[in-house]
């Protein structure tokens, strides 16, 4: 029997805030020694493995430190592209990793005339058959799977992976339902495991011809509503799978990261200072070590948001010695002084929300242009730091050349 581990979303490099760093190289950490310890015989990451295309070195050489112990155990590391893995215009941290050998892009296709053909790779100690679609720019991912050759693919025989990092449309959570997303008939039909990215909740489904399709969700979580579920108790880690010509069983490993908190209020009705004061009632609480996550909610029915001293009261639970504070206060308003309404509880929710009601308004003749997804991923792009050895005039070429590549504004310009 053979068995390999099945990862996703390790976004390494997501956080500055040093708790945050910390707990996200364990989390790491703590999963690689995992798979030493149960031996596997492969690990296969589907995309995400770093947070941004061009990390931060400090956080690829504390990876590398780890990868390295993996792979001494005799452990390869198989990887596709994640969203958030590729640049636009260059070589991404996964493509030099994969020259120097650490870890194997094993996701290869060839244009054939109108058909996208995968060259499915085979994990030489186990023979098992890895076959991948990485996440590409926006629309252009759909457009591979459209042209896909899924027969050749289907008529391969032996024990078949398929990895792939994108959202099913039949398997989508609900909070996740304008994220855009890929029906099940894009994928080809009959391979043993179905291995996903992408998703950050863990999940695993079955549907006719595709038996076994799974989402580890992320490895950690340090922020909005992925943080919120694992303080309320959901467990992140990611999957064992035992095989030999098929599937024997499927177990997901739990890596616990730290114990958290959560707290819920609802300042409907309230005047802002009678909240703030009960909000220090309510958080009277033993935090020594743990995550605090506080959501609130709702709308004053006097005085001002900023009348509640949320900062006062992020600096007291760190005196009370909470690990980290995540204060979430999206919901609140007030009757009083009403605020630029972004409904939505997530970032990208409310950027999403507030790029599509204003798109009407931008006049503009290039149609593709009007689609708040590409200004979203434009956003994304922007959010790029400059590095540290970077000259200023050298970060402000790349992020112009990132923009007008996502954009693409060299395809509507015929250039
Ligand atoms: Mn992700």
């Amino acid at each position: 029997m053979h068995k390999f581990a099945h990862m996703a979303d390790i976004h390494l490099g997501a956080h500055r805030e040093p708790t945050l760093q910390k707990l996200e190289a364990d989390a790491f950490s703590k999963a690689m020694d995992k798979c030493v310890e149960l031996e596997v015989d492969f690990i296969l990451v589907c995309g995400d493995f770093f947070h941004i295309g061009i990390p931060d070195l400090s956080v690829v050489n504390e990876a590398l430190l780890k990868i390295r112990q993996v792979q001494k155990a005799g452990i390869p590391i198989y990887v596709i592209y994640g969203s958030h893995d590729y640049t636009p215009n260059g070589t991404s941290i996964i493509d030099i990793l994969d020259t120097a050998g650490v870890m194997t892009n094993v996701a290869h296709w060839r244009v054939i005339g109108s058909k996208v053909k995968l060259d499915s790779f085979e994990d030489k100690k186990t023979g098992a058959k890895l076959a991948g679609i990485s996440a590409r720019k926006i629309g252009l991912e759909r457009k591979y799977y459209e042209m896909l050759d899924k027969e050749s693919l289907e008529k391969e025989d032996g024990f078949k992976v398929f990895a792939f990092h994108s959202a099913i449309t039949e398997f989508k959570p609900e909070y996740l339902s304008e994220m855009e997303s890929l029906p099940i008939s894009y994928f080809p039909k009959g391979f043993d495991y179905y291995a996903g990215g992408h998703i950050h909740q863990r999940g695993e489904f079955k549907f006719p011809n595709y038996e076994k399709i799974v989402f580890p969700g992320p490895l950690f979580t340090g922020y909005g509503k992925d943080l919120e579920a694992t303080v309320k108790g959901e467990q992140r880690g990611f999957y064992v799978v035992s095989f030999d010509n098929k599937v024997r069983q499927i177990e997901f490993q739990a890596i616990k990261n730290f114990e958290g908190i959560y707290q819920e209020y609802n300042a409907t009705g309230k005047n802002a200072l009678e909240v703030d004061k009960e909000l220090r009632r309510l958080l009277d609480i033993n935090v020594n070590g743990k995550a605090v996550v506080l959501k609130v909610r709702g709308e004053l029915a006097g005085g001002k948001t900023s009348d509640i001293n949320f900062p006062e009261i992020r600096s007291r639970l760190l005196g009370m010695g909470a690990l980290y504070v995540h204060l979430n206060r999206y919901g609140l308003s007030s009757k009083e002084f009403p605020k630029f309404a972004a409904r939505g509880e997530e970032v990208s929710a409310i950027e999403g929300r507030i790029l599509s009601e204003r798109i009407g308004q931008v006049s503009i003749s290039q149609q593709t242009l009007k689609d708040p997804s590409v200004a979203m991923e434009v956003l994304r792009v922007l959010r790029q730091e400059q590095k540290s050895n970077e000259l200023k005039k050298d970060y402000q070429n790349r992020m112009v050349r990132s923009a007008i590549e996502t954009l693409r504004l060299k395809e509507v310009f015929g250039q």
